[in-house]
């Protein structure tokens, strides 16, 4: 939450005040931006309190906002017209969110509306790049801003998490919301989930001549609930049986009975070692060799912990084909995007390898862009 606006943010939240003044006929009190994310590894491990490292994306969600006599919710991505509400509970659709923030942030003891908030954003969504966790991100900080609450950042990620665990449905983990609101530009963000504390990791790929492609299969989320609630039972059951906590705190050669079982505390064990590795490597500026540990994590969530599709398979391994570093699936998984650590010369074919892959097996023509690691939450003015 620095002072220094993103450039990008920033011109999304000039289209964000025009159309609140379109909407409204008068300036917003302020602009808020928070981004979508990536996460560089450690996959999966957020609930059972281990390791992650993200990075924010470059793409943002804009909430541009006054205080009012009552509710009213305005989207430049749902045909621009305004929903008003007389109480929060019961919202419905993109609006389901925002109003479960301010639910989650009166359940914390920061009561905050009625409120206009428009939003704007340029995060895609149902491409596991937390289009969520930037929608919750943008609206917690526009509404903490109108009614003067100073809210510690790990209080506003869990406050976030709270939203959409509580009033949205989805049992998530912390690691998106973290994300959004902590990241900072040109690092990679190591966080340790149990306690939220974190190295800010530099992560300036330009300056070794590598890219981070990442290949938004557009494949349908499928079963992502149901089937992440069942990883999360698994995770608890695996824990119990071994008498901890959390899968965090499993001894590293710990076996289980059950197969399955098992192999789900296979990946999130492995996961937190790569995750360690990597932090380690880049840490000592070795970005090339945190390729291994990517496409290791690949693999371990594609047979231990069964999340990922073939369309992530697909990109993943038509990557690593074309001479990828290091390529895994990114976010919850069962569709959504890839990451893929590439060599600057390469990336071309790299991502011609994706596209060609996916046509070849019927799939969805991927979106391939380039990823720099951006500014997390902000006021922009
Ligand atoms: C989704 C969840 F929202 C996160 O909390 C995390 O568990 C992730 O899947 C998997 O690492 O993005």
């Amino acid at each position: 939450m620095t002072s220094t606006p993103d450039p990008h943010a920033a011109e999304l939240a000039e289209t964000a005040a025009a159309a609140f003044r379109e909407a409204h006929g008068t300036e917003p009190e302020g602009l808020w931006a928070a981004p979508g994310r990536v996460n560089l590894i450690g996959e999966h491990t957020d609930y059972n309190d281990g390791f992650v490292m993200p990075f924010a994306l470059p793409f943002y969600t804009v909430a541009a906002a006054a205080k009012a006599d009552a509710w009213e919710f305005t989207s430049t991505f749902g045909g621009g017209e305004t929903v008003r509400l007389d109480r929060l509970e019961g919202a419905e659709g993109w609006v389901a969110y925002p109003a479960a923030v301010a639910r989650a942030m009166a359940d914390a003891g920061y009561p905050v509306g009625p409120a206009r908030v428009l939003v704007h954003s340029d995060v895609p969504t149902g491409a596991s790049l937390s289009s969520s966790a930037a929608l919750e991100g943008a609206v917690f900080l526009a509404l903490a801003g109108l009614y003067g609450h100073d809210v510690p950042v790990e209080e506003a990620a869990a406050i976030c998490q709270r939203a959409e665990n509580d009033y949205v449905g989805m049992p998530c983990g912390i690691l998106d919301q973290s994300a959004s609101l902590m990241c900072e530009a040109g690092h990679a963000m190591f966080m340790d989930c149990r306690d939220l504390s974190r190295e800010q990791v530099p992560f300036k790929l330009e300056d070794e001549g590598l890219v981070m492609l990442v290949v938004d299969t557009n494949a349908p989320h499928r079963l992502v609930d149901s089937e992440y609630a069942a990883r999360r039972a698994d995770c608890e059951k695996a824990a119990g049986l071994l008498g901890v906590s959390h899968l965090r705190d499993a001894p590293r050669h710990a076996r289980l009975d059950d197969e399955r079982l098992d192999r789900r505390m296979r990946h999130v064990l492995t996961e937190d070692e790569r995750v360690l590795a990597a932090a380690a490597l880049l840490k000592e500026g070795r970005v090339a060799e945190i390729g291994e540990l990517l496409t290791a994590s690949h693999t371990s969530l594609r047979y231990d912990y069964e999340v990922s599709s073939v369309e992530l398979d697909s990109a993943v391994d038509a990557a690593i084909g074309a001479g990828a570093l290091g390529a895994r699936m990114t976010g919850g998984g069962f569709g959504g995007s890839a990451i893929a650590l590439v060599e600057a010369a390469s990336a071309r074919k790299v991502e011609a390898a994706v596209i060609d892959a996916a046509a070849q097996a019927g799939l969805p023509v991927p979106r391939v862009f380039v990823a720099r690691a951006a500014q997390g939450a902000h006021r922009v003015r």
